[in-house]
């Protein structure tokens, strides 16, 4: 498969996965982080992505990853099972994609460059979307609503993608209820849900039996917002589930959502969770990681505050992964290893096929709030997380079918423990999916070195692979 022809300064991740048993590997020159393993396409130029899906299913997200366009340049991406090979479910009578996204009147580059000029935090989206529709909550957004024709009696299958830049997102259907049968890609344990929340980064598909009066019926999302006193959009995206029969005129019935704040209600279908399938989750580890991961503020340096220190307390906004804020090379660190450049890489993460666990720990000097962490180039197992600081001799690990997900909200205040099996030779990514904590500094890489058997090793760059 290839995406090529880029038309301009973009870039495409691609959620490269590589599964337990199974050879999906050695495409990092193909990933596309900004600087992590190209160098952004120029405009007038291209790059073609070269990749193998190899036994990979499901739903997944494509974006640019660079600056901030990930808030336009997105879309989904579905892997059909092999030809004969059911869902591990009822065949759903139809299936949709709903891709959520953020949307800012003003071109992203710029809010970007504001934002981080600033010191302060970002503004609240214009407009939350559903497939690039507002719905009719939104000012002279009364026809702009995405609909889905339903045929009563009938089951669908929603595959619900968020593209979404620095917000959570709870997604409902008014009076159905949700049962969530894949997660990231992976299929799960079926669990019923009245609301679930999804954050940037995340793929969850669910099912939805249209058994319920001939009407039209919200399908919104409306904000998950865990931090305290950040502005936020709080008028929710609405789109339409229409019965075949209902009146055109009739006023839709409204999907109903907890508290904008309520992490209980968000954390639900995470604690729930389970993989419908053995995902192979090592049950003893090589290495042992834990990373602290949050916000702060920095002093303020610049003479002139007003303008450049707007974060709280006149400070400036920072992040930090393992207490060192990422700052973005000028070279691709993917080249610079590859090159054997001194100076931007450490080779001290665990060797080729190490069973590495890592706990994140979700900390911060400024009040805490859930970082949905996304790692490239693996997905791994979700065995545990909690509230408070992480304790190894009381906390709980699910070893037997934990998530098996490449992105995983770390909750306000709490840790997440995942597991995977470091066996993708290349630089990969790990930084929070909400995109201005990432630009604070929310964010790092690890180098996988190479193996010493075939098929284990870092292919040589492709020809046409962007320069700096
Ligand atoms: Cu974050």
């Amino acid at each position: 498969m290839m995406v090529h022809r880029l038309p301009s300064l973009m870039l495409f991740w691609w959620c490269s996965r590589s599964r337990h048993g199974v050879r999906q590997r050695l495409s990092c020159w193909a990933d596309g982080p900004a600087y992590i393993t190209q160098c952004p396409i120029q405009a007038g130029r291209s790059y073609t992505y070269e990749f193998t899906l190899v036994q990979q299913k499901g739903t997944l997200l494509w974006h640019a990853h660079v600056s901030w366009l990930r808030a336009t340049v997105h879309g989904a991406i579905v892997v059909y099972p092999k030809t004969g090979v059911p869902y591990p479910f009822p065949h759903p009578y139809e299936e949709h994609s709903l891709v959520f996204a953020e949307y800012w009147h003003k071109d992203v580059l710029r809010l970007e460059e504001d934002v981080m000029s600033s010191g302060g935090g970002a503004p609240p989206a214009d407009a939350y979307l559903i497939n690039g529709s507002p719905g009719p909550l939104y000012n002279c957004s009364a026809t702009d609503v995405y609909e889905i024709a339903v045929v009563p009696g009938k089951t669908y299958l929603l595959r619900l993608v968020s593209a979404s830049l620095n917000t959570e997102h709870f997604f409902a259907i008014a009076d159905h209820r949700l049962t969530i049968v894949e997660a990231d890609g992976e299929y799960t344990k079926p669990l019923t849900v009245d609301s679930l929340v999804i954050a940037p980064g995340q793929t969850i598909n669910v099912l939805v039996q249209a058994d319920r009066p001939i009407d039209t019926y919200d399908m919104a999302m409306a904000p998950f917002m865990s931090a305290r006193n950040v502005p936020f959009q709080k008028t929710p995206a609405v789109a339409h589930f229409r019965y075949s029969g209902a009146g055109p005129e009739a006023p839709s019935r409204p999907a109903e959502f907890p508290a904008f704040n309520d992490s209980l209600t968000a954390d639900f279908a995470l604690s729930n969770l389970r993989s419908l399938n053995d995902t192979g989750v090592p049950l003893v580890v090589d290495a042992n990681l834990l990373f602290t991961i949050g916000l702060a503020v920095e002093q303020c340096h610049s003479p002139h505050p007003n303008a450049s220190c707007r974060g709280p307390g006149g400070g400036v906004f920072a992040a930090a992964m393992n207490n060192i804020a990422f700052v973005e090379p000028t070279v691709s660190l993917l080249q610079a290893y590859y090159d054997n450049t001194n100076g931007y890489y450490t080779e001290d993460f665990p060797g080729f096929g190490s069973r590495v666990q890592l706990v994140l720990q979700n900390t911060g000097t400024v009040g805490t709030e859930n970082h949905p962490v996304h790692l490239h180039g693996h997905s791994f197992h979700v065995v545990g997380h909690g509230t408070g600081n992480y304790n190894p001799t009381t906390a709980q690990l699910n070893l037997a079918d934990p998530p098996y997900m490449n992105t995983i909200g770390v909750p306000a205040g709490g840790w997440a423990a995942i597991r995977f099996v470091a066996d993708n030779p290349g630089v990969w990514f790990m930084h929070c999916h909400l995109e201005v904590h990432a630009s604070w500094g929310l964010a790092m890489a690890f180098v996988v070195k190479d193996g010493n058997g075939t098929m284990e090793s870092l292919p040589h760059p492709p020809a046409d692979l962007p320069r700096c």
